[in-house]
């Protein structure tokens, strides 16, 4: 799944693919690059963003839907308002990325059970302007999975086909770099809930804190891909269906050298 930001402050391509044009063509190379998908998102979830308003975020992802949609790249749409997610479905896109699970919008479940298609539900506790008080865990990884199983059972009862649901950790939303850790290390009792899994570490802050100078500054975001990577591969080989990242090609070459690797154990 390859990222496509349309926002002026995503912490990683925020700005990059605000035109419309840029953005599009930008689809358009990750998918040529291997992306089976392209996750295109208008509101920046970073940590202490504030939101914006529903139409401010249709204005920004529909054209960039329709004319990815148009060029023959399937288009995840990554939102967690229901007004925004129909628009998307409307013009062409063929999944629901829902950073919040469904907890966001009341309104989303059954915009997705009427569709017919797939939802990624993201472990969520809070819309990002303060979600990093909310990373407050006992046992994260037991935590996440019991909430993501709560996610899973109202999608359910709200009609959505089992399978059509995909999990993913939520990565950095109420989490500490240890909780990451500790859930990226611990992917198979996230799969033990018997749900496709989505990894999304690209570039994400706590990899720059990993790769710290000596004086303590983290690594600026556009150096992490080498870790990115690192995580990609781990994942894959935990079993997971799917990686978001930014560069494609990079992940997609790291993923055929696992592949052939794995090809080659059963020789
Ligand atoms: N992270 C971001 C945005 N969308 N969606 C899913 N499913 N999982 C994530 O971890 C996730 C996401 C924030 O990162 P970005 O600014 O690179 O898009």
């Amino acid at each position: 799944m390859g990222v496509l930001n349309v926002t002026p402050d995503s912490f990683s391509d925020g700005g990059r693919y605000a035109d419309r044009a840029a953005a599009v063509a930008h689809g358009v190379a990750m998918r040529a690059e291997g992306a089976d998908i392209v996750d295109v998102g208008g509101e920046s979830t970073r940590p202490g963003a504030d939101r914006i308003d529903a139409q401010t975020e249709i204005g920004r992802v529909l054209p960039v839907v329709r004319e990815l949609t148009a060029a023959g790249v399937p288009v995840s749409i990554d939102t967690s308002r229901a007004a925004v997610a129909v628009e998307a479905l409307a013009a062409g896109a063929v999944l629901v990325n829902d950073v919040s699970g469904g907890l966001a919008d009341p309104a989303m479940a059954k915009v997705v059970a009427d569709a017919g298609c797939p939802w990624v539900l993201m472990h969520w506790r809070g819309h990002s302007r303060d979600m990093q008080r909310l990373a407050l865990y006992q046992d994260v990884v037991a935590e996440v999975r019991a909430e993501l199983s709560l996610r899973v059972d109202e999608a359910l009862a709200a009609g959505v086909a089992p399978d059509q649901i995909i999990v993913d950790p939520g990565l950095g939303f109420a989490k500490t770099a240890e909780h990451n850790w500790l859930l990226s290390a611990h992917l198979d009792r996230i799969m033990a809930l018997g749900y496709p899994v989505l990894f999304a570490a690209s570039r994400k802050s706590y990899l720059g804190r990993l790769l710290a100078d000596r004086q303590g500054n983290p690594r600026p975001v556009h150096e992490r891909e080498a870790a990115t990577l690192a995580t990609t591969v781990l994942a894959i080989e935990a079993g997971v269906w799917g990686v978001r990242v930014h560069d494609v090609r990079a992940s997609v070459d790291a993923i055929k050298v696992w592949e052939a690797t794995w090809r080659a154990r059963s020789r």
